[in-house]
Formats: C-alpha cells, sequence, structure tokens
C-alpha cells in the first residue's frame, strides 16, 4: 500500500530574538535545523509550513541567508517545501513575500491572496495540497468564502490537505481574538494543517484538525504548554483519504521556566528547586521571574546578575506593593479595544467596524488597506494608475 508522508511544521519565526538575547534567535535557527533533520530521517514526499516562516516581512539578511541554507539542504533531498504566508510574513508596503524569493530551491508559496491547490502523486498515491495565507481585518469576510471553494476542490480528492493560518475558536481564545468558528471550517479534507497558536493541538473530532505549533518558545505565555507537550513536528501518513499522525518531539528546545509567585524571600530558593528539575538537553535553562512584595530591587537584581549557571530573564518583574504589572495591564488592554470603542461610539457595529479597520491597517500594506477600507465604507474611488504595483 503507497502511502504519502508529510511533515507539517509551523510558526518556526525565523529571525526572532526573543528578550533581544543573541542566543535565543540561534536557539530559533537550531530547532528550524532539527525539523529539517527529522524530515530527512522520517523520509518525508514533502514539508507543509503553515506560516510564520520568518518572525517579519522584512527579514535580515541573516535571517534570508539561513534559510536558503536550510532550503538548499532539503532540495538537495529532493524534498519540496510548501508554505502559506502567516500574519507575520504578510508584506505591510507594496513588496514581495520573501519566501518569494526561494522558488529556485523548491519552495512554493501558496494562496497569498485566494485559496490555491496542486496535485502531486507520490509512488501512484495523489494528493491536493491546498493553501489559503492568513486573512484578517476586512479580509476576514473572505475566509468563509475561501473555505467553502476550498472544501469543494477537496471533495474531489481522496487524499487532500489544507494549509491555514488563523486562530480558529473555541481551539483558542477569546472568541474576539478569533476569525473563524470550527463549524466554518472545512469538512472534506484529509488533514487541516493550521498555523498561528504556538501551543500545539490536535483535535479528530468530526475532521483531522492540527496546530503543529511553533518550533521554539515565542514567548513565557508557551511555557506552560512546552513543559506539558514540548515543541515538536507532525509527520503525517496518508493513504486513501486515511491519516496516521506522529508527533516528534524537538530536543534542541533550550529549557524555560516561568516563575511568578516569588517574594522578596524565596526568589533564590525557587530558582534553586529549577536546578534539580530533569532536562533535554545540555543548554542552559532561560528563567523568567516575578518578585512581589516589600524590597529593594537593586538588591534583587545585584543578586540575580551573580547566577550563572542560569540565563535570567531581565529585567525580572519586580512588584512592590499592589501596582499590576505592565503585562496585566496590556492584555486588560487588548481584551476591552472593542468595549472601549463601543463606548466611544455608543454603537456595537461602529465599534466592530474600528476595529476590524485598525487590523487591516496594521497588517496590509498601506494602499491595499486604503482599498479594502474604501470598498467595505461604499466609496467609488478611480486610481490613476496602478503601474506602481509589483505583479
Ligand atoms: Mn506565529
Amino acid at each position: 500500500m503507497t502511502v504519502v508522508r508529510f511533515m507539517h511544521v509551523s510558526d518556526t519565526h525565523l529571525g526572532a530574538k526573543e528578550y533581544s538575547m543573541d542566543v535565543r534567535e540561534l536557539d530559533v535557527y537550531e530547532a528550524f535545523s532539527e525539523t529539517l533533520d527529522i524530515a530527512i530521517d522520517e523520509r518525508v514526499d514533502f514539508i507543509a509550513h503553515s506560516g510564520d516562516l520568518f518572525d517579519v516581512w522584512s527579514p535580515s539578511n541573516r535571517s534570508l541567508t539561513e534559510f536558503k541554507n536550510f532550503a538548499r539542504k532539503i532540495n538537495e533531498k529532493n524534498i519540496p517545501f510548501f508554505v502559506i504566508l502567516g500574519d507575520h510574513d504578510r508584506p505591510k508596503r507594496v513588496d514581495y513575500p520573501a519566501a518569494k524569493i526561494f522558488d529556485f530551491l523548491g519552495v512554493h508559496l501558496l494562496g497569498t491572496e485566494e485559496f490555491q491547490h496542486l496535485s502531486r502523486s507520490y509512488g501512484g498515491e495523489e494528493i491536493m495540497i491546498g493553501g489559503i495565507s492568513n486573512i484578517k481585518g476586512l479580509r476576514r469576510e473572505n475566509l468563509p468564502v475561501e473555505y467553502k471553494k476550498a472544501d469543494l476542490e477537496a471533495s474531489n480528492h481522496k487524499n487532500s490537505i489544507l494549509l491555514s493560518h488563523q486562530a480558529v475558536f473555541p481551539y483558542f481564545y477569546p472568541q474576539e481574538a478569533c476569525e473563524i468558528d470550527k463549524s466554518q471550517l472545512p469538512s472534506s479534507f484529509s488533514y487541516l494543517a493550521f498555523g498561528h497558536v504556538h501551543d500545539s493541538f490536535l483535535t479528530r473530532e468530526g475532521r483531522t484538525f492540527a496546530y503543529a505549533g511553533s518550533t521554539e518558545i515565542a514567548s513565557s505565555s508557551e511555557i506552560r504548554n512546552y513543559l506539558r507537550e514540548g515543541k515538536g513536528v507532525n509527520i503525517v501518513d496518508v493513504t486513501r483519504g486515511e491519516v496516521d499522525i506522529k508527533r516528534i518531539r524537538l530536543k534542541s528546545t533550550r529549557p524555560q521556566f516561568n516563575i511568578q509567585d516569588a517574594t522578596p524571600d524565596d526568589y533564590l530558593e525557587k530558582i534553586d528547586l529549577l536546578r534539580h528539575v530533569e532536562r533535554t538537553n545540555e543548554k542552559k535553562p532561560l528563567v523568567s521571574i516575578t518578585i512581589t512584595g516589600e524590597c529593594n530591587p537593586s538588591d534583587i537584581i545585584s543578586n540575580l546578575r551573580k547566577i550563572d549557571d542560569f540565563h535570567i530573564r531581565f529585567p525580572p518583574s519586580i512588584r512592590t506593593g499592589t501596582e499590576a504589572s505592565k503585562e496585566e495591564v496590556k492584555n486588560r488592554m487588548e481584551n476591552s479595544i472593542i468595549q472601549y470603542l463601543e463606548r466611544y461610539f455608543g454603537d456595537h457595529g461602529m465599534a466592530e467596524l474600528a476595529d476590524s479597520v485598525m487590523k487591516t491597517i496594521r497588517s496590509e500594506e498601506q494602499g491595499a488597506a486604503f482599498s479594502l477600507i474604501l470598498k467595505k465604507l461604499g466609496i467609488e474611488f478611480l486610481e490613476e494608475n496602478n503601474d506602481h504595483r509589483l505583479p
């Protein structure tokens, strides 16, 4: 029986430099490199990357070079690489997406504007590979339409996968941060290969849906899931529409801990406890720490600086008295932007419109954002020339 085998990987964020630490940028490249070794060891037919390949849409020359070397390595093994744009990858000015540069190394960028698909045959077993890049802001209304198109196409194929990069409710929450509900997902695909949510997740309820998760920790909010599940990739076997999924944990992930309940009296003891936790590799662990209580912050900081068997995230969060941390205030803000707008406009519809206009401006190239907004408002605007647009 012929089986098509591929690797689902996501949110590699090449070039990311957590807490501005050089060592974290190297960790991200190392994680990517490990995923490619897994793909080669597992003899996959292709790699499916569900977006946020790079951390920013205009990556540094260094991260482009690192990716070129990675792409060359798998191209030499004849492993094609299919990828879509995540929200981090979509150009915010008139420009090409970075991933497009590497087409000559077998990197196929799918669905930058709408659903796109192609078919491949491996050992006589055919598979449809579909992709739709991240959609948000005012484009969001297109998403269910694109999913319907994709679903219809998938119903013509026995084996099919869809690459998409979205927050799906209730696999992610709050609902306000999601672009789509699980009931609107296409149902005909053998495997829905999703990106965007950095904690890995798999459900086979109704359909097979997976967030592969990020390959390295991108923020301290991922530590909890990392301690339980680790970071990893999915190796997926497909045959006659049936899928078999094997999760492979990465070994290179730098251990991270998050101490949130320390006081000025016990923070050193709490750090000491971590010295006894079993680790997956020799890398020096990274520790984020929040210390609450009356104290002299400069004494604490000088004590933390003396620790050399851990990387302590600087600055540590030190809360004297009852003030809330910056992070808490920020979270509260983000959860209630619509509420603020609603109070301002006195109207829920207006608030939602303003929110999606803001998201559009933040996530799109200027000209595209402008025309999306005009279209939404029903304003006709004749552009004098489009010659400056790249194809
Ligand atoms: Mn991401």
